[in-house]
């Protein structure tokens, strides 16, 4: 397959047919080839997007080298607001090429454009500033102790980089995720390896082509494209000169990666996956109730680690939020979003099998179809893509694999609960704990139930909205360690101690 496309690639060179993209690994300040390509699929209609460079061992020892050089060099030497001026010009060169950047992560994941325009690429750019104000804006910390013999001393408490920070990201929002990620590694100094997944890494390689234009020193930022084991997130996780890694996917990736990292102790910053929960009481608002887990079930088709997967809903006006839910569902206009669809497709067709594969386990476990459960049928080019329907089931025991494990398409379970103990004890009954949002106009409950949460963040009538100076993570399968304002400084970070005696 590979062989094939490298032939047609030169003979359209040859013939001077207009080429498909390729895009190139970003290694010490230039765009390297490799001769082993992969092909980056449109999964609207399964189109070719571009070639990719997939980096093997060698040229990952070449990013890691040139990062390690780059800490020396005259990135080493810049000052935090140096640093800081520099992800400010990144981030106004994200905006200058803002329709660059909506195009490529269209291209590679077919998303809605308001979720495109609205969230991904403005967060990619709100994600240097803020970091880099952040860090301007830490204050020296130290700490004056008194000694026996009266004359004291002085602790003065320094922020140094870690080094080299291999930063790996999924597919689902990928210049968001990356972004959140790189920006406060080099806010702190480091410098990075970054691997996109393989399915999205067109707005990686347009940051790299921005770090290129803002005159990032070279090996600061280096791009390496490929897949996990025995590829790039494979050899960058094993890396002996890799000191920390960061990494958004899924759980048993992440366990992999810590495995992997574990001969060098490498610290580890881990976003991971979610089965979270909603809860609608019978005194919410009910049509905020209802908007809000419309968009909590199936923003960017459900492909949000922070997305709901179990409704739990008061018995009192279950039927009525079933009704509802199933017909704002059934509005939701899904296809290509060049003409204008609100919903996308899922990621690839392999993603849509496994998603399929839960709409039949579903079914077998006992679950009612309220509505959706196969894929839809356009009678046009997006039949080759991997769209599926909007869907909700009721019915599933708490122990059904469907409510348990991690689904990660636009799919609900909703069921009723009778009191609050309960629905809390259902809710926490998860190895995940991500998310949580919480439906209800009892402030005292809201406040009552949300502490008990054992998740990472818990929305009050709210779902995804972020306040980029929070802790960010979760807890169980859902992740090690919290991203966000300082707690992403802290990450990337080595804090050493200076103690003088006066
Ligand atoms: P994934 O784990 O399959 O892949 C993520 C990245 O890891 C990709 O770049 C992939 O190439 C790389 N990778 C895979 N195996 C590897 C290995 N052994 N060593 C090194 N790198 C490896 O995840 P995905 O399918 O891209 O993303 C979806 C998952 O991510 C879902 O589970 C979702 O919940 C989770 N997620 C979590 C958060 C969060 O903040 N908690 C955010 C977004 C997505
Ligand atoms: O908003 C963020 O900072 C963040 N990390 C979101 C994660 C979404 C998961 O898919």
């Amino acid at each position: 397959m590979i062989s094939v496309t490298f032939f047609l690639w030169n003979w359209k060179m040859e013939q001077n047919v207009p080429s498909t993209k390729i895009l190139k690994n970003y290694i010490d300040g230039q765009f390297v080839k490799s001769e082993m390509l992969f092909d980056d699929i449109s999964p609207v209609d399964g189109s070719l997007v571009a070639h990719v460079c997939e980096a093997d061992k060698n040229l990952v020892d070449q990013a890691v080298q040139s990062a390690k050089k780059a800490l020396d060099g005259e990135w080493g030497e810049f000052s935090v607001d140096e640093r800081c001026q520099i992800l400010h010009k990144v981030a106004d060169e994200i905006e200058r090429r803002f329709d660059d950047f909506v195009a490529a992560e269209i291209a590679d994941t077919g998303k809605a454009y308001a979720q495109v325009k609205n969230i991904d690429i403005p967060r990619g750019a709100a994600n240097f500033r803020f970091f880099a104000d952040l860090a301007q804006n830490q204050d020296d910390k130290t700490f004056e102790m008194t000694t026996a013999d009266g004359r004291g001393a002085t602790n003065q408490i320094i922020y140094k980089p870690m080094g080299v920070v291999a930063v790996i990201s999924p597919w689902n929002l990928p210049l968001l995720l990356m972004t959140w990620k790189v920006a406060p590694a080099l806010a702190s100094g480091n410098t990075v390896i970054v691997k996109p997944s393989e399915e999205t890494p067109s707005t990686a390689t347009l940051l790299a082509e921005v770090m290129d234009t803002v005159g990032m020193p070279n090996g600061v930022f280096n791009l390496l494209h490929g897949f996990g084991p025995n590829s790039a997130g494979g050899y960058m996780v094993e890396h002996p000169d890799v000191n920390a890694i960061t990494f958004t996917g899924e759980s048993s990736t992440g366990k992999a990666i810590m495995k992997n990292a574990a001969d060098n102790l490498k610290p580890v910053s881990f976003e991971l996956g979610g089965k979270n929960a909603a809860i609608v009481f019978a005194d919410a608002d009910f049509d905020k109730a209802v908007a809000g887990t419309v968009r909590s079930v199936f923003s960017n088709c459900g492909q949000v680690c922070l997305c709901s997967e179990r409704v739990y809903v008061e018995r009192s006006i279950f039927d009525k939020f079933v009704t509802a839910l199933k017909e704002k569902a059934e509005t939701i206009k899904i296809g290509n979003p060049e003409e204008g669809a609100d919903m996308g497709p899922l990621i690839s067709k392999e993603h849509r099998e496994k998603v399929l594969s839960y709409f039949s386990l579903a079914l077998n476990e006992g679950a009612t179809l309220i509505t959706g459960g196969k894929p839809p049928v356009f009678g046009n080019e997006c039949d080759n893509g991997s769209f599926i329907e909007p869907t909700i089931w009721t019915g599933l025991s708490e122990n059904a694999r469907c409510v348990k494990e991690e689904i990660f398409g636009p799919v609900c379970h909703i069921s009723p609960f009778d009191n609050v103990e309960e629905v809390i004890g259902k809710a926490n009954d998860s190895d995940y704990g991500l998310a949580a949002a919480i439906w209800t106009t009892d402030m005292d409950k809201a406040n009552r139930v949300a502490r008990r949460m054992e998740v990472g963040i818990c929305w009050v009538n709210d779902w995804f909205l972020r306040d980029l100076r929070t802790p960010f993570g979760g807890v169980k399968l859902s992740g090690i360690g919290r991203e966000g304002g300082i707690h992403s400084l802290e990450f990337y970070s080595e804090p050493l101690t200076i103690c003088v005696k006066h």
